[in-house]
């Protein structure tokens, strides 16, 4: 017997020993194995859910056609305001945040004929979504705005891998620009009534108010984005245009969302 321990690795030894102890049925071996078998399996699963973020790796610029998602790219990526036009294809480019992460941002195009095939081809990769508005225009444009961040959020897949939001008020350099505040109570009451509007659509009775069947915030009450508990959302306001007086955009609030959020 020494002698064939004596050939065994201490790996080897060390299991021998740890059966012998389990035959013995020892209380206490065996609350140790099997912690140290939860600790494992665990870091296993840690490591597998990790893994499977990290194909998720962009984050997805959508709002309204001249809401501001192109300039805002070309200030992220390229740090410069080129001039833009409609776009009617997106824009793909890598990102290192403030904390050296490097992620891909997409420019969705904003157009009702486009924006759902381009969201369709990225929403699975999106870790992110900037959901940006023109708020200079908003007032007369909160309806459509609505519709299209209701849309987006009740999306079956969407939903179900809650990407981070940030709602980015653009456009604050313009003088009668509403403010975040009042753009979120206005786009609470406005998805308030989609959600209703829908739900009447459907004819349903049952629970769902959208065609995906995901309910958006909480049955009875009136919809709230800190009801959504899939979602982790934040509003700020900024703009990728220089006011007159300034050299530098105020795309900060983005930047810093990008580092610590995403
Ligand atoms: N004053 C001001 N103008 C801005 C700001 N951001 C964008 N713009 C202007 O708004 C217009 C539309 O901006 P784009 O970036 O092309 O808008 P978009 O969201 O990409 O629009 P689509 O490509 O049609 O979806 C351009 O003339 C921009 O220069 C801003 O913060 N302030
Ligand atoms: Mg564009």
């Amino acid at each position: 017997m020494a002698a064939t321990r004596q050939k065994l690795s201490p790996f080897e030894m060390n299991l021998r020993m740890l059966k012998e102890e389990l035959s013995k049925q020892d209380p206490v071996i065996l609350s140790i194995v099997v912690a140290v078998a939860v600790v494992l399996l665990t870091i296993v699963i840690y490591k597998l859910v990790a893994r499977g973020k990290g194909g998720r790796n962009a984050v997805l610029l959508v709002g309204l056609s001249g809401s501001g998602k192109t300039l805002l790219f070309s200030r992220l990526l390229f740090n410069k305001g080129a001039s833009t036009f409609t776009s009617t294809k997106e824009n793909v480019g890598s990102y290192v945040t403030l904390n050296k992460k490097t992620i891909s941002v997409v420019d969705i195009p904003g157009n009702v004929r486009q924006r759902q095939q381009y969201l369709d081809q990225y929403q699975t990769q999106a870790r992110g979504l900037v959901f940006v508005i023109d708020s200079a225009t908003f007032q007369k444009e909160v309806k459509e705005v609505a519709e299209y961040l209701y849309n987006i959020l009740s999306d079956a897949i969407i939903y179900k891998m809650s990407p981070k939001l940030l709602v980015m008020c653009n456009k604050q350099d313009i003088t009668l620009s509403k403010s975040s505040n009042v753009i979120k109570t206005q786009l609470e009451k406005e998805i308030n009534t989609v959600r209703k509007t829908k739900a009447a659509a459907l004819g349903s009775t049952d629970d769902s108010s959208s065609s995906s069947g995901v309910f958006l915030g909480k049955k009875d009450k009136p919809f709230e984005f800190a009801h959504l508990s899939k979602f982790k959302v934040e509003f700020v306001e900024c703009s990728a245009k220089p006011e007159a007086d300034e050299e530098e955009p105020e795309i900060g609030p983005l930047q810093e969302w990008l580092a610590s959020r995403v």
